[in-house]
């Protein structure tokens, strides 16, 4: 009677409901790195190198707190490739009479999990993730009775059951959301507090060499790689930031500056969705800096609500929209990303500096992803499932399902607004409020047309010029609309035409443009 526990890459949580649920004694915990999961996109060698040592190191802590780890390795010479092809040849090997496993993350590895009961002829029990704080079950019972899923009410559901700011019914610092005072521009400080550097073990610097050997064709640097890679290590880096960095979290949240990678965010989505750390845990230890007077209410709730809101709105929302969400295409858009997504080699500082830095560390903070990044894509009429697959490469805490909400959702409006009332497009101007890019830029972020004009303002216009039949009805996009309306016809012409020119030399050529 051998019960066998796959273990998938993200699920490494010692307490996980799998395990939860089986016994040390008859329980052979399975692991395994497949051709598959290393290729079904072409990760950044950071992503790889980071899941396959997290994997390796969290095999190791499972068999000291003594369960029995059969564990594949990449290279192995019979391995599979695939989490199907490796369960079977472990229900073979172990003699095994039931599977138990935690749900899988997205619906790809769903559909795999779905079939081993028929497949292997033995019972498989498939467990709720209890790691995340909402069920399936409990997004759709606050789904069921809206017809507009906004988050913030998904969000204060969420504070109102766990408990987790409030004071008896009502939200701590009488306010559910601070996000007004969460807008600063940031300057050059010396004394801005950095993550922890982790230096590569033995265990980090063999998957090193193996990723480079057999991942050279895919994006990224691996030269710097310091993430941590173990429970323990993730642990002290959420101390860090809950100790230094969470006090400005809320007032820098949306900043950019020129050279500075982390600002004040917490460089913890890595080790939340592979499962190092636990979010409702984090929540927690957020709301005691806020109760021992060690945080503002502005950064433990802006912090607090980017962890029980957003990430669990969007895992609730990639369930509910089902398999073809990844389809959805509001604004019918066709163009390939530019080759630069891939090199960072352009002249307009702002996307050099969020790419640039995507590719040396598999990270970029969210206003980079959103207003950099998604926003350029967004205006030049990026194809959103390209898009999507982009986003899924590069980062570091890329799953599809917190990945393609957020991409093809609420940066691309390719659901045409399902969680986002308007889409997250802006001109040069926005990018120049929030950050010092324009300021090293060789582009005039004031001007609308010319050679040296920032190509984000005519792009901007001509994205409302193009898609007014699907925007202007919108009434947030009133505003917007009415400036346009007020520029002279030549001006509108003009403006298209720059625009028009930015957009050939973008599909004709290479950088600079
Ligand atoms: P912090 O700024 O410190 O935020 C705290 C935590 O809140 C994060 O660790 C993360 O767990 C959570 N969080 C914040 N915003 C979101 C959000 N919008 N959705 C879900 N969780 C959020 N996040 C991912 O975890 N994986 C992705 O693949 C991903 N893709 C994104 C794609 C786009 C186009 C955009 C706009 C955002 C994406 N995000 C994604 C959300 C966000 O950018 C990252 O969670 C964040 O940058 C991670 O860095 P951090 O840990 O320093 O976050
Ligand atoms: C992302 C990833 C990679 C690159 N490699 C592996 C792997 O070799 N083995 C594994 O178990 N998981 C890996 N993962 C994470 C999985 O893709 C992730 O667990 C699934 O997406 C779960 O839904
Ligand atoms: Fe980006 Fe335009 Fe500013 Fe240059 S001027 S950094 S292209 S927003």
């Amino acid at each position: 009677m051998t019960t066998l526990v796959p273990v998938l890459g993200d699920q490494l949580t010692p307490t996980i409901s799998s395990l939860a649920a089986a016994k040390k004694a008859d329980t052979v915990v399975l692991m395994m790195e497949v051709a598959d999961e290393t290729t079904y996109v072409r990760h950044h060698k950071q992503k790889i190198a980071f899941i396959l040592s997290a994997m390796r190191h969290h095999a190791a802590a499972l068999r000291k707190a003594g369960w029995t780890v059969d564990y594949v390795h990449l290279d192995d010479p019979d391995n599979s490739g695939s989490f199907t092809g490796e369960v079977a040849r472990a229900v073979e090997r172990h003699a095994t009479t039931r599977i138990i496993v935690t749900e899988a993350g997205e619906w790809r590895v769903r559909a795999m999990l779905d079939a081993w009961e028929t497949l292997f002829g033995i019972p498989v029990d498939i467990l709720n993730d209890d790691r995340f704080i909402a069920t399936h079950s409990d997004f759709e019972a606050w789904a069921a009775s809206r017809k507009v899923l906004t988050m913030e009410y998904f969000y204060r559901a969420m504070r109102a059951r766990t408990g987790v700011l409030m004071d008896g019914k009502d939200p701590a610092g009488g306010q559910w959301n601070f996000d007004k005072d969460n807008r600063k521009p940031a300057n050059k400080d010396l004394f801005m507090p950095q993550p922890l550097a982790f230096e590569p073990d033995k265990v980090t610097r063999e998957v090193i060499d193996l990723v480079a050997a057999r991942f050279a064709d895919h994006p990224g640097d691996l030269d710097g790689f310091d993430y941590a890679v173990t429970a323990e290590d993730a642990a002290r880096q959420a101390d860090t930031f809950l100790a230094h960095a969470l006090e400005k979290f809320g007032d820098y949240e949306d900043a950019m500056l020129t050279g500075e990678r982390h600002l004040w965010h917490s460089i913890l989505s890595p080790y939340l969705n592979a499962g190092l750390l636990l979010p409702l845990d984090l929540c927690r230890r957020a709301e005691a800096a806020y109760r021992a007077g060690k945080a503002p209410i502005n950064s433990v709730e802006g912090y607090v609500r980017q962890i029980l809101g957003w990430r669990e709105y969007m895992r609730g929302i990639y369930w509910r929209e089902g398999p073809d969400y990844v389809e959805r295409n509001y604004f019918g858009n066709t163009r390939q990303l530019p080759d630069w997504y891939w090199t960072g080699d352009t002249d307009m500082h702002c996307l050099s500096e969020a790419l640039g830095q995507t590719l040396a560390t598999a990270h970029a903070h969210h206003i980079q992803r959103l207003m950099v990044t998604g926003n350029f894509a967004l205006l030049i009429g990026a194809d959103p499932k390209a898009v999507h697959l982009w986003y899924l490469e590069v980062y570091i805490d890329a799953y599809e399902w917190v990945e393609l909400p957020n991409t093809l959702g609420m940066s691309q409006f390719g659901d045409g607004g399902l969680l986002g009332s308007k889409p997250y497009a802006g001109s040069g101007a926005y990018i120049n409020r929030m950050s010092d890019y324009c300021g090293h830029c060789r582009y005039d972020v004031n001007k609308r047309v010319g050679e040296d004009a920032c190509p984000f303002n005519a792009l901007y216009w001509d994205f409302l010029a193009r898609n007014e039949d699907k925007l202007r009805p919108n009434r947030r996009m009133a505003m917007p609309y009415r400036t346009w309306d007020r520029m002279k016809p030549e001006t509108r012409v003009e403006t298209r035409a720059q625009a028009a020119a930015f957009l050939d030399r973008l599909d004709a050529s290479g950088p600079p443009y």
